[in-house]
């Protein structure tokens, strides 16, 4: 049954914006219309999570934990009203209030609490466990301050801060009611009372844990989850005894100090930062998630015996590892269980998804960092630590070399993925090539210890978004050839679209959406940067972070290339090109920024001369963001998917352009792997070195400069990158990189290996372009099998393979 009619609608939203806001609609904003709008969505919500709460309750269902510092979630507006089925609705109610639907939607910012793609697979993991009608929950910060917003001035990336919560407060739901309080550092002793171990914490300091929550509405269901944020506020605003004793900054110190716990998300990449704060946020909320948990298992159940078989927790990387040692410390020191006891629960509930293989990702804590801050959970590690090593080395017969390799603390540090292992039921990577990969290398001999504990689930993205939502064009065209919306709870349905792959009407159609999507791209990027597209042109899209090993760098030498083309011979392009990156790069990531200069360098130099007008154009778009990808991914004609083989996890942008009708040039890396085997090599545009034979050439001695003495093309491109363009600025040190590096380390990421194969591939997709019924059919043929890339499926994988709980669909 509706919700709703935009009648009472228009009623119910008035209401709130004069409650919330003070205001008629005669007076307000587009913004407080918005705001208006999410309070009448929240509160919606409110009464259908109260029902979904006593439901998993009263049927005494297992729920999942999502516990993950990053949720990307982007706008909820559209996508609240989309699954509460009133999106119509809504927009007829916001236009008879007077305001344009789209300038609502576009006054909501992006809730950007992550950096990529580990943070967006969680925001699209909670729509499809709602929608799977899971009783889940997803745990993080509530940081005030998101991902930075990016500026580029004079070619060079700046780093702007990202209050989020301005205008999106609406959607939270605070319950102050379930706070929970956290301590750190000070120093443990242990006490016999009673004959029972007591711990007591001497100087610690507490920090209060408050949730608000924004809840999250499945499709197509009244079933409702949410997402807890935790807010850190002191347990007091101000030290009385050291106020009144002057001692003033001393005596704001642990507000301070809690405060700067949700400041603001870190804003690393695949780069952990060693840093107290971080530890602290870390424990801060895996702390306060455990306790809330514990609690309310225990409001329900009374006992902690059958805790395991209603929870499960899985942890989104090793950033919330900690919730391992945490459940030991709360069932040991505040249940009085034995370590046994305690252990077997906790290696029962917790489960660990792995999202990188980057050894610098791989999070390592100096130990004092740890004893510092979290002087009982050190304890509770060091002897977790002690009973592991114990274990594999009687599995190893004491091969040392081996034992160190599993080793939780070593050399001062403790290694977070090893702690998962011991204490994980499951630990799974994200595509079929990126879990081999942890099976046969990284996590080896852990592996072979407990063979059925590595799994795989191969990512997924929330196709009713990244499809339906942001291309209807594309939507509408599939539900009239289908003839139903079926496919919006089951993706698998897309398989149909194979029965038009020789229609010819139905190809021209394809092809008037992409350019209809081109054109609304143009004005977006007219407006946002002022900056005139050729919608003739093809549009060649890599938008991603920026990352050496994502190789953006590779593309920057193709498009060097087609320039040096064009300069030889005026006519060398018969296709012409529009290249779009948008990046953000870790702030503190030299090479990353220098590469974002050297694409804006590029960019002008390709600006300023004639022979490339209408031919050659290169843009890189301002602060990429999921409401950018929005736009961008639906007018996308080739997505580029260029890792070197064996480093990209997963991607999940590969998986957006592909229900979205791009073509791929991509490498056999993470879930390109399994795009290839459903679209064969007619369908992508395949090139480049085997994850194995990377390994291999790089074992065998890689030697760029050999490459690059042979090939004058290539030559041609680093030159050109080592003396720079018409701004006068060199990149010697990108040249450099590539060519001089010490001990095998030149060319780390092998663009040099792969150019020429890239080259070729490129110079394949300028040639099909020309063929526009063969692109066409290339392009449907990418959305009719991209299926089994929906979160709906990975999510089913889960429940039914790491979380043993019931679901529907599938
Ligand atoms: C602590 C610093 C830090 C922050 C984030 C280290 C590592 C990360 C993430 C694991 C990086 C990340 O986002 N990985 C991406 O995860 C996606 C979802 O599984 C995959 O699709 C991408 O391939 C992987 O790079």
């Amino acid at each position: 049954m509706a919700l709703a009619t935009p009648q009472s609608m228009i009623r119910e939203i008035t209401d709130k914006l004069m409650i919330h806001c003070g205001k008629t609609s005669d007076e307000a904003t587009s913004s407080e219309i918005m705001e208006a709008c999410a309070f009448w969505l929240r509160d919606q919500m409110a009464i259908r999570e109260v029902q979904t709460r006593k439901d998993t309750a009263r049927h005494e269902k297992k729920q999942v934990h999502y516990l993950s510092l990053e949720f990307l979630m982007g706008r909820s507006l559209m996508k609240n009203a989309y699954n509460l089925g009133v999106l119509p609705e809504l927009q007829e109610a916001i236009k008879r209030l007077g305001f344009e639907p789209a300038e609502v939607f576009e006054a909501e910012p992006d809730a950007a609490l992550g950096n990529g793609g580990l943070g967006r697979l969680a925001a699209c993991y909670m729509d499809s466990l709602a929608t799977l009608e899971i009783p889940a929950v997803g745990y993080s910060i509530c940081y005030e301050l998101g991902i930075f917003k990016q500026k580029i001035v004079n070619g060079e990336q700046l780093e702007l801060p990202d209050p989020w919560r301005t205008a999106s407060d609406s959607w939270l739901l605070p319950k102050a009611g379930e706070a929970e309080e956290i301590l750190f550092g000070g120093t443990v002793t242990h006490e016999i009372v009673d004959g029972k171990r007591k711990i007591k914490y001497d100087g610690a300091t507490k920090v209060l844990a408050i949730p608000e929550d924004m809840l999250i509405a499945g499709y197509d269901t009244t079933h409702t989850n949410h997402l807890r944020l935790w807010k850190a506020v002191a347990t007091k605003p101000l030290d009385m005894a050291l106020f009144s004793k002057g001692e003033y900054t001393k005596a704001l110190e642990e507000r301070d100090m809690a405060e700067s716990i949700c400041k603001v998300l870190y804003p690393n990449d695949n780069h952990p930062e060693g840093k107290t704060l971080r530890m602290r946020q870390q424990y801060f909320f895996v702390s306060a998630t455990c306790q809330s948990v514990v609690k309310k298992h225990l409001a329900v159940y009374g006992t902690l015996d059958n805790f395991a078989e209603y929870n499960v927790f899985q942890i989104n990387d090793t950033h919330p590892t900690l919730v391992i040692p945490e459940l030991m410390r709360i069932f040991m020191d505040e249940k009085g269980m034995a370590w046994d006891d305690a252990w077997k629960i906790v290696t029962d509930a917790v489960a660990y998804t792995n999202h990188t293989v980057m050894w610098e990702a791989l999070e390592r804590w100096p130990q004092s960092i740890i004893q510092n801050t979290v002087p009982r959970i050190w304890e509770i590690i060091v002897e977790i630590a002690r009973r592991w090593q114990a274990k594999c080395s009687e599995f190893y017969n004491g091969d040392m070399e081996i034992v160190k390799n599993l080793a939780i603390c070593w050399d001062n540090e403790v290694r977070m993925a090893n702690l998962c292992i011991a204490g994980g039921k499951a630990v799974n990577g994200v595509s079929t090539l990126h879990s081999n990969i942890l099976r046969d290398d990284v996590f080896k001999y852990a592996c072979k210890m407990n063979p059925d504990k590595f799994k795989n689930v191969t990512n997924g993205i929330d196709h009713r978004r990244w499809m339906s939502q942001i291309n209807t064009g594309l939507d509408a065209l599939v539900k009239e050839l289908l003839g139903s919306d079926k496919f919006l709870s089951d993706a698998m349905e897309l398989k149909k679209l194979n029965a038009f792959l020789d229609d010819q009407k139905v190809l021209d159609r394809l092809a008037a959406i992409k350019r209809e999507n081109k054109l609304k791209l143009c004005k977006f990027v007219k407006e946002s940067q002022g900056i005139e597209l050729n919608p003739d042109s093809l549009f060649d899209v890599q938008a991603k972070r920026l990352h050496e090993y994502k190789r953006q760098l590779m593309n920057v030498l193709h498009i060097i290339t087609l320039y040096h083309r064009l300069k030889d011979n005026p006519d060398a392009i018969k296709v012409p090109r529009t290249f779009l990156f948008g990046a953000k790069a870790a702030p503190g990531y030299v090479t990353a920024k220098r590469i974002i200069q050297l694409i804006n360098s590029l960019a002008a130099h390709i600006d300023a001369d004639p022979v490339c007008k209408d031919k050659l154009k290169v843009v890189f778009l301002e602060n990429y963001r999921v409401t950018m990808a929005e736009s961008l991914i639906p007018a996308a004609e080739i997505s580029e998917q260029i890792s070197t083989a064996g480093k990209e996890a997963s991607g999940t942008g590969n998986m957006k352009f592909m229900i979205n009708g791009a073509l791929t040039v991509g490498t056999l890396d993470g879930a390109n792997v399994e795009m290839h085997d459903v679209l064969g090599d007619d369908n992508m545009f395949l090139f480049g070195l085997h994850a194995d034979e990377v390994v291999k050439m790089k074992a065998d001695g890689y030697n760029p400069r050999s490459i690059y003495d042979s090939n004058p093309a290539l030559k041609r491109c680093l030159d050109q990158i080592n003396t720079g363009f018409s701004d006068g600025i060199s990149y010697s040190d990108l040249y450099g990189n590539l060519l001089n590096g010490f001990g095998g380390s030149a060319d780390q990421y092998m663009l040099l290996a792969d150019y020429d194969a890239y080259i070729k591939a490129q110079d394949k997709i300028a040639e099909t372009y020309l063929d526009k019924d063969k692109w066409n059919r290339m392009s449907l043929k990418n959305i009719a099998e991209a299926g089994i890339f929906a979160a709906d499926r990975a999510v089913g994988e889960y429940a039914d393979n790491i979380w043993t709980v019931g679901h529907r669909l599938g």
